[in-house]
């Protein structure tokens, strides 16, 4: 008797640990929208396929121990430069308890948004082609004061036209049994570069017109969102979500310097949370 109350012990133990194991959510994006607030466009070098930063779905899934992160975009990843893959960095901010003003609102530097204050994020993980040493020497660099918050996956593998991420919930400081179908998610595109601007934790730049290596659209300034597409509202991949990102991503103003931020004003984004 007393061994068999140890099994149900053991087993109920084991259960409620992984309550949650096995959730799985999905959000999808329209496709065509990857003009960030709608006006972006792709440098013009043929290394950027048209629908490589086109946002498509992402499929979150609770493995216990682990959490996937698969992000599927409108073109195959390609292997020519990079030290992974090429051109795509992903960004996934997390908002664990929805509270306001619980975390941070400033995003990785050069991504130039900010996160609503009632969104405030508590965890990004960092998705970049670049080797981990020199990640981990440009947030060093760039982004120190945040450094404890950006997280690295421990794997990740391209598979056609999406990168799919396995995040430890021990590196996010989150506990086993996480609902991870009540946070809230800010999943950008963005491009990766090996040679970004100084403040530019390894992220390309959208200046006033395009050339080999630059979207155009944006600003010479750093006062425009570098970012190309993102998941907005509640992710169902409607067309009326086209509108309501570029609404979000459009609210910004910069000067002409790169250096000189006194004139930028950096727009501001909502998360998606699905319930
Ligand atoms: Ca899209
Ligand atoms: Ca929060
Ligand atoms: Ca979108």
């Amino acid at each position: 008797m007393k061994y068999k109350s140890l099994v149900i012990f053991l087993i109920l133990t084991f259960v409620s640990s992984y309550l949650f194991a096995g959730t799985k959510l999905e959000l999808k994006d329209p496709k065509g929208d990857d003009k960030g607030p709608g006006y972006y466009v792709y440098p013009t070098d043929p290394i950027y396929v048209a629908g490589s930063f086109d946002l498509l779905k992402a499929e979150i899934e609770d493995k216990g121990e682990e959490i996937d992160f698969k992000i599927t975009f409108n073109a195959p990843v390609t292997f020519n430069w990079g030290d992974f893959w090429d051109v795509q960095q992903l960004q996934i901010y997390l908002d664990f308890d929805k509270v306001e003003g619980s975390g941070r609102t400033e995003t990785i530097p050069g991504t130039q948004v900010l996160v609503d204050p009632a969104n405030a994020w508590e965890k990004v993980i960092f998705i970049d082609p670049h080797t981990v040493p020199k990640i981990n020497g440009e947030i060093e660099l760039k982004a120190a004061s945040m450094k404890n918050d950006i997280v690295l996956p421990s794997k990740i593998k391209p598979i056609g036209k999406s990168l799919k991420a396995t995040v430890k919930k021990a590196d996010l400081g989150v506990k086993k049994n996480a609902d991870i179908s009540t946070w809230g998610y800010g999943i950008m595109m963005l491009s990766a570069t090996g040679f970004p601007g100084d403040w530019c934790v390894l992220m390309r730049r959208v200046n006033e017109y395009e050339g080999q290596h630059r979207f155009g659209g944006g600003a010479d300034g750093a006062g425009d969102p570098n970012v190309i597409d993102l998941f907005v509202d509640n992710a169902d991949g409607s067309d009326d979500e086209a509108a309501i990102q570029y609404n979000m991503l459009d609210n910004w103003e910069s000067g002409m310097d790169p250096v000189d931020t006194s004139a930028d004003k950096l727009t501001v984004i909502k998360l998606v949370y699905l319930k």
